[in-house]
């Protein structure tokens, strides 16, 4: 079989897509019964967390749907990646906006169809964690206390990635991005900085409010269905890990994102009306330094001598959660 040889690299190289190969070397879709809504060609990194979320969020709304079903995606690596005009590979009505205006334009969908009387086709929102929880933060709050009839799910990969792996509110404490560098006395990140954007769309008391990861594709598709079945205004917050900006291997992503919730930084939860209603319990705890040793971002925790202190702050964030949400 003739060789092809595949830079994964997002941006100027070779991408990482079936499109780039014959015919016969191309990947096959498991099941037939997928809807696929983001199909083959899309340019993600290899093991993108993100694409594998999206994939899975939205064939599984386009399920419970029937069909019928409307995205308005912010800016990010998920509408680079997918859509380099002419080419998309979203196979649903899919409309890219702005960075941060996509909760909003997913308002003015839903409303529109309301007045059309069309109240079988849905409204989903999505984006990065930096286009949700720090540019779009004002029109995705006013979509929840408006309660529009949306779902909005933020793919969270911890930064900006698609401008070059830039610090957002989402960024954990000690991590290396290109704007938090551990130079001089600072060790990437601050600590007391961010925000929790679960905890502030459940305050605003919607209907729905869930946390997944892509460990667990099946838990992800079951609260995408839940919220489907709820009307008014959803939120889904998906953890997504980025092996380009988090420097993990490619192939490591789903083990990645188990260890985030096993560890306990990553909560597992779901919410109603501001109400924790579910947990997802932790099977195995584990040290955050497992997690931790997995990702360049934080290799300047383990250098000679390894920084046990800031470890021991980031395990009692870990233990904080597990505290909290009663993880165990
Ligand atoms: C108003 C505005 N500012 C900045 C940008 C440049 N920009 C595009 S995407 C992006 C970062 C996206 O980060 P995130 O939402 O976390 O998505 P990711 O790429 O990480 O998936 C930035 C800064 C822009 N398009 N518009
Ligand atoms: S930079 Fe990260 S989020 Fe963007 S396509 Fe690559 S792996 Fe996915
Ligand atoms: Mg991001």
């Amino acid at each position: 079989m003739p060789q092809q040889q595949i830079k994964f690299f997002q941006v100027g190289s070779f991408a990482a897509g079936n499109r780039l190969l014959d015919p016969e070397q191309r990947t096959v879709q498991a099941r037939m019964e997928r809807s696929n809504t983001l199909t083959s060609g899309h340019r993600a990194c290899q093991g993108c967390g993100e694409a594998l979320g999206a994939r899975y969020a939205l064939d599984a709304a386009m399920r419970a749907t029937e069909g019928r079903l409307i995205a308005a995606n912010a800016t990010g690596c998920l509408e680079v990646f997918s859509t380099p005009y002419p080419e998309s590979s979203w196979q649903l009505p899919w409309i890219h906006s702005l960075f941060g205006n996509a909760p909003a334009v997913a308002t003015g969908i839903a409303a529109a169809l309301k007045v059309k009387g069309r109240t079988d086709i849905r409204v989903v929102g999505q984006g990065g964690d930096g286009g949700t929880v720090d540019i779009g933060f004002a029109c995705l709050s006013g979509m929840f206390e408006r309660n529009d009839d949306v779902l909005y799910v933020c793919y969270d990969n911890e930064a900006y990635m698609n401008t070059g792996v830039q610090r957002s509110g989402a960024t954990p404490p000690a991590a290396r991005t290109t704007t938090t560098k551990p130079v001089g006395d600072t060790n990437g990140n601050a600590f007391g900085q961010g925000k929790n954007a679960p905890l502030i769309a459940m305050a605003h008391e919607i209907p729905y409010v869930a946390t997944a990861t892509v460990a667990e594709l099946h838990d992800l598709e079951a609260k995408v269905e839940r919220a489907m079945e709820l009307h008014g205004a959803r939120y889904l917050h998906v953890f997504v890990p980025c092996p380009l900006g988090w420097g993990s291997a490619s192939a490591d992503t789903i083990k990645v994102a188990r260890l985030a919730k096993e560890t306990g930084l990553f909560p597992v939860f779901e919410a109603e009306h501001g109400d924790v209603v579910a947990v997802s319990k932790i099977r195995r705890r584990v040290p955050v330094e497992e997690y931790l040793r997995l990702q360049r971002r934080f290799a300047h925790l383990f250098g000679d001598p390894p920084r046990t202190d800031v470890i021991a702050q980031i395990q009692a964030i870990a233990d904080r959660n597990i505290e909290r949400f009663g993880l165990l």
